[in-house]
């Protein structure tokens, strides 16, 4: 870059009119204010995710959702485990809990018990809530806590180097099964909808439009919902399978997604194989109102109470 380029006199070629120059553009443009600055950490940035990773795209979507959301900003909270992903609640410029590993769940659980006025959200990663989480995740959504889940599956252990987790696809490889993982994945979302979720869908971090306006729509469904975003971890999982570009998996996932649309595919059919010429089923799965879990106040004999 010239000197001139930067001290801002240079005519911009290319432009509609070639002799406004790059201080007259720059003062045209308001680079004061970003739309999404109220509700991210700016003083965080520069954030640590890799060139390519997709956890950004899914973030962004929760800001924008909650911006969206007729509740005020005040009235969301934000969960996360530990991983790539659970570095999303240090971004968040609302209430955020950056908890310990596979216990984003319960801390969101006792929150909503304490103050179920709040939207309290939990945007971690597949290995975060299925692996050391699973118990948990099963478990709220059985009773169907009124908790609002995004989970980015980027099919591995993305912060730790590429380990292998449960939703890494039978047969590809990661740091820790260099011959191909020789175990079945979970399907997300036929185990969610087993475990009794209200709500259920996946995307992808091609579906920009379709996860914010997922996620709009469970912050005012009652009850356990679940969203999985698959996201590219070119680093992790990427480098070990040879789709070491993100943009190289984010056109993978544009040839191979198939919006299944109600009822038109089985959760039992979801399952993911990255490495074969077959279809990923996106859309939204489960959709129903089973009544969300509430705490009993039981009158003991003698008049005491439990809770
Ligand atoms: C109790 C405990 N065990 C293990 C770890 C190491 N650890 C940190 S993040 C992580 C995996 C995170 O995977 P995932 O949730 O998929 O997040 P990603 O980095 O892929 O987004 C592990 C095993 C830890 N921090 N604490
Ligand atoms: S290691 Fe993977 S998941 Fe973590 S920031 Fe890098 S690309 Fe994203
Ligand atoms: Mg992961």
């Amino acid at each position: 870059m010239s000197a001139s380029m930067l001290d801002g006199t240079t005519s911009l070629r290319g432009t509609a009119d070639p002799d406004r120059t790059a201080a007259q553009i720059g003062a045209a443009i308001n680079v004061e204010q970003h739309p999404l600055d109220q509700i991210i950490r700016a003083e965080r940035m520069p954030h640590i995710w890799c060139p390519g990773c997709g956890i950004g795209v899914a973030m962004r979507a929760y800001a924008q959702a909650i911006l969206d959301f007729k509740f005020p900003v005040d009235d969301h909270v934000v969960v996360s485990g530990i991983g790539c992903s659970g570095r999303v609640a240090g971004y968040m410029n609302i209430d955020s809990y950056h908890t310990t590993h596979g216990r984003a769940i319960p801390f969101a659980l006792g929150l909503k018990l304490a103050n179920p006025k709040l939207v309290v959200t939990v945007f971690s990663g597949d290995g975060d809530l299925v692996a050391i989480g699973g118990n948990h995740l099963i478990h709220a959504a059985r009773r169907n806590v009124d908790l609002k889940v995004i989970c980015v599956n980027n099919f591995n252990y993305g912060m730790t180097g590429g380990q292998a987790g449960p939703t890494t696809p039978l047969g590809a490889r990661a740091t820790t099964t260099p011959y191909g993982n020789p175990e079945l994945p979970f399907n997300l979302p036929y185990l969610l909808a087993a475990s009794g979720a209200n709500y259920v869908s996946r995307w992808t971090t091609l579906h920009v439009r379709q996860v914010k306006e997922d996620i709009l729509y469970t912050f005012a469904k009652p009850g356990f919902t679940f969203i999985e975003v698959l996201a590219p971890c070119p680093v992790g999982f990427g480098k070990s399978n040879n789709i070491e570009d993100g943009l190289e998996e984010m056109e993978l996932y544009r040839q191979r997604c198939v919006l299944a649309t109600d009822g038109d595919v089985r959760a039992e059919e979801l399952d993911i194989d990255l490495r074969e010429e077959r279809p990923i089923y996106v859309g939204r799965f489960i959709d129903r109102d089973r009544a969300p879990y509430q705490p009993v106040v039981i009158h003991a004999p003698g008049g005491a109470k439990e809770g």
